[in-house]
């Protein structure tokens, strides 16, 4: 997959693209990322890429010519059947889920646009993004790190891009619930155990517990998720024993 990212601050991706899972995708040639720094798009001496916002008020807003320049020359050729999304990362953008990431890892190709200040003009927005993201509601000095979250989901969804191990591990939460606690050594921590069924081998009895723990963090945790998940008769039957056990 290729991505080319258009930012006002390109030094700042070098350390999460260089380490990790994000590092050995390009080193295997299944991700092919480019930073550009915005202001190779501009006209003027300064490279200036905002402006005051029409209407008044306080604040810088995101000129729309480096933006349209930038993905015009970027973008993949007409008709050549490539597949194409323009992720504009903002907080008035559509929720970033695993699913979204799952759609956009299907994709030959994204350009993800970085905006800052108050925002980016609307017409990059309307007219030149497919797609709005936002990574949650809370707000960021710039779309650098929405972008870098963005990246990172995608790349571990790429054929090849994790290991035979931590793709089997991934798999858990394809189904829509949080994980189960995780230990390693020693069993005992400062007198916090691990608990017994784990140290016993009993290797269908402890994927029950997994099961169980899950579906116990996932109805106290996070209902919102936990009403969207398709229960088996296995889970229902776990769900009695955790009410079970706190009826005493
Ligand atoms: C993304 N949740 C928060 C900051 C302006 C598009 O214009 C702007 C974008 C940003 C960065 O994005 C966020 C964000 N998801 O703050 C300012």
């Amino acid at each position: 997959m290729k991505i080319d990212v258009l930012t006002t601050f390109p030094e700042v991706f070098a350390p999460i693209l260089g380490a990790s899972i994000l590092k050995r995708a390009q080193e295997s040639g299944i991700l092919a990322p480019a930073v550009h720094d915005l202001r190779r798009w501009t006209a003027d001496r300064h490279g200036t890429t905002d402006d005051t916002p029409y209407g008044g008020g306080a604040g810088m807003v995101m000129k729309p010519e480096p933006f349209f320049a930038a993905v015009e020359e970027l973008r993949c050729p007409a008709q050549s059947g490539c597949a194409e999304e323009i992720v504009l990362l903002t907080p008035q953008g559509q929720p970033f889920t695993q699913d979204i990431a799952r759609d956009l890892s299907t994709k030959d190709h994204l350009i993800l646009l970085c905006g800052h200040y108050e925002g980016v003009d609307e017409r990059v927005r309307e007219h030149l993004a497919t797609r709005r993201v936002s990574i949650g509601d809370y707000v960021l000095t710039g779309g650098e790190l929405p972008a870098m979250i963005l990246i990172d989901a995608v790349t571990r969804l790429l054929p090849g891009a994790l290991g035979a191990e931590e793709a089997a591990e991934s798999d858990s939460f394809a189904d829509g619930l949080l994980e189960y606690p995780h230990y390693t050594r020693p069993a005992d921590f400062r007198g916090w155990t691990v608990p017994e069924i784990l140290l016993s081998g009993h290797h269908d009895q402890i994927r029950r517990w997994r099961r169980k723990e899950s579906l116990r963090r996932t109805r106290a945790l996070r209902p919102d998720l936990f009403d969207k998940i398709d229960l088996t008769d296995e889970d229902r039957e776990l769900l009695d024993e955790i009410d079970d056990e706190a009826a005493g």
